[in-house]
């Protein structure tokens, strides 16, 4: 999974960045434009299974923030530099300023967060109908060149697509298969993304957190739009800490979780993901798959030969596992099944995948 960090100038969003990765820094490169690093999914589950395997190696889930550096532009420049380097993020987390700060002034002169929302917001979709607008127009002349199916079902996604942006309403909205969000994703744009908002919050707002969530969320209206509190400042500092320290720092601020793990959360809910593990003397691991899918996708995970040689699967739920204390004793507990194919994956299921190829 891959997110990507948007927002006004000053927003945040680096300090945001660094919250959720600070942890990860060995890992990080940065190169180009972007500064891009590599986040563990925390997962109790896996460190239990770990517990009982003592495998040689653990692997967990992760997932790839990217900090996009776009120097000295603002609005629509901002944008359209923006579009290429987001093109793969699977969400776009939307970093607005609820903080004041006066060493840095607000570049607009007042913190006003649905002002700020709105305003970036409003600039996605004019980039988007950029998008589509150059696209639509090349279609058609391909059209009219030779009649092709796909190209005529493109055509018509666009045209939608175009609709909907005009009437300033973000693609993420529209009501596609599947299949047509899928060729979606191709397009790139951004506003067909998932997208979080990370409140960015001064850490002596606290106590007022909700009352100033719940009135950025009357504002804004839409249903389906996930804000989640961070406090950047005090939160990058805590996450230089040792856990334990972390833990301690947190509670003292009345926080019940850090910034990573509430994000984490939230992305899965938003992406509709699950994890589920397979363990073994060798490594214990955690996959992330979208809910739904079937055990020979969630196998395709792991190596698209396992998909194409799929025999069946050997399914434990982590609950039974833990319960039963061995993968033996679950077996013995009758807790052990035989999966074909189409069985759906669910959040927590071990799975041993037998293959042929
Ligand atoms: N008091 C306070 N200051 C903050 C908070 N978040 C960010 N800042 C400050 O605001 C300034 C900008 O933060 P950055 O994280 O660099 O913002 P950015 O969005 O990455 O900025 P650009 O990349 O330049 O667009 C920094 O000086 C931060 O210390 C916050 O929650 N509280
Ligand atoms: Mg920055």
């Amino acid at each position: 999974m891959h997110i990507g960090i948007i927002g006004l100038p000053s927003s945040g969003k680096t300090l945001v960045f660094q919250t959720l990765t600070q942890s990860e820094s060995p890992g990080s490169r940065s190169g180009g434009k972007s500064e891009t690093r590599v986040v563990s999914v925390p997962d109790q589950r896996l460190d239990t299974l770990a517990a009982m395997y003592t495998p040689r190696k653990v692997t967990p889930a992760t997932i790839e923030f990217v900090d996009p550096q776009v120097v000295g532009q603002t609005g629509t420049q901002y944008v359209e530099s923006l579009l290429p380097l987001m093109r793969d993020a699977d969400a776009l987390v939307h970093v607005v300023r609820a903080f004041d700060n006066p060493a840095v002034p607000h570049p607009a002169g007042s913190v006003d967060a649905v002002r700020d929302y709105r305003q970036l917001s409003s600039e996605l979709l004019l980039a988007d109908l950029g998008v589509v607008e150059r696209r639509v127009e090349r279609l058609s002349k391909d059209l009219r060149k030779m009649k092709d199916p796909e190209l005529a079902h493109e055509h018509e996604m666009l045209i939608q697509c175009h609709e909907a942006l005009e009437n300033e309403q973000p693609i993420r909205q529209l009501d596609f298969s599947e299949d047509e969000q899928k060729r979606l994703r191709g397009f790139g744009l951004l506003s067909s993304k998932a997208q979080l908002v990370g409140f960015n919050l001064d850490e002596n707002a606290i106590d007022s957190e909700s009352e100033q969530v719940a009135q950025f969320q009357a504002a804004i209206d839409d249903p389906d739009l996930e804000v989640i509190p961070i406090y950047g400042s005090i939160e990058s500092e805590i996450a230089q800490l040792p856990a334990d320290e972390a833990e301690a720092f947190l509670e003292d601020l009345g926080l019940q979780q850090t910034g990573l793990d509430r994000f984490i959360q939230a992305s899965y809910h938003l992406l509709n993901l699950c994890s589920f593990f397979t363990a073994g003397e060798k490594e214990v691991r955690a996959w992330t798959i979208t809910r739904g899918y079937s055990a020979q996708q969630a196998a395709g995970v792991i190596h698209s030969d396992l998909a194409r040689g799929f025999i069946r699967a050997e399914v434990t739920h982590y609950d039974d596992l833990t319960a039963a204390g061995s993968m033996a004793k679950a077996r013995d507990a009758g807790k052990l099944r035989l999966e074909g194919k189409e069985y759906p994956v669910k959040d927590g299921d071990v799975m041993l995948i037998r293959f042929n190829v």
